[in-house]
């Protein structure tokens, strides 16, 4: 059985050429992915969480809300028994300036992200770190 992927995305953020493009590279990279799709309420995203049960939660996020929303995504999710131990990620465009982009990044690392991504290049530290978590979760599901 594969580890389970939770893919999603902040409330306010309609795109998702960015969540296929995301899809595709867990996928290859051994996940089962399940993809909420664009625009996700945090009640949805919660609700996902509990009954999926994920082995991570990825938030791709372009534009331009993520670090306002996606603090208060990370604060829901969190309080979630099943979801404290789970690593979380968010990446995209965080901004349009590289330098804010840096800062937004560090500041949702912050507020709980395990990796907050907002560099193109950041694909190949995310690709080993998947590769991480898949080893983790095969051997917690034969323990
Ligand atoms: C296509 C597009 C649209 C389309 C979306 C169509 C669709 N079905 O998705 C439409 C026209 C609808 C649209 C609307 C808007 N858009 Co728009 N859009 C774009 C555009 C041109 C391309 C985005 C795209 O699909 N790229 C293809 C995907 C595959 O690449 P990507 O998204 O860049 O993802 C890469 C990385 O970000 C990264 N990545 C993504 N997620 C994650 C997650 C992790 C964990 C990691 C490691 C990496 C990662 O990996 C991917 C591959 O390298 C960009 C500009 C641009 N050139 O990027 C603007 C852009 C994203 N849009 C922008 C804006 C502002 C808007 C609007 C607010 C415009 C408006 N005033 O209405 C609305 C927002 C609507 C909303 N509520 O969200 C801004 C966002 C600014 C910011 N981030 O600060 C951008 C950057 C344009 C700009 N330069 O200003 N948009």
């Amino acid at each position: 059985m594969k580890p389970i992927a939770l893919l999603t995305t902040i409330p306010s953020d309609s795109h998702n050429w960015n969540l296929f493009f995301i899809q595709l590279f867990l996928q290859e990279n051994g996940f089962e992915v399940i993809n909420l799709g664009p625009s996700v309420p945090y009640d949805l995203l919660t609700e996902a969480c509990i009954s999926h049960q994920p082995d991570m939660l990825i938030v791709s996020t372009i534009n331009g809300h993520g670090y306002i929303e996606g603090k208060e995504l990370i604060k829901r999710v969190k309080e979630l028994d099943s979801m404290q131990e789970k690593p979380v990620f968010i990446g995209g465009k965080l901004s349009t300036d590289v330098n804010m982009s840096y800062l937004y990044a560090v500041e949702l690392e912050s507020a709980g992200y395990t990796r907050a991504y907002c560099n193109d290049q950041d694909l190949q530290d995310f690709g080993q770190r998947l590769q991480h978590i898949k080893e983790q979760a095969m051997v917690a599901r034969q323990a």
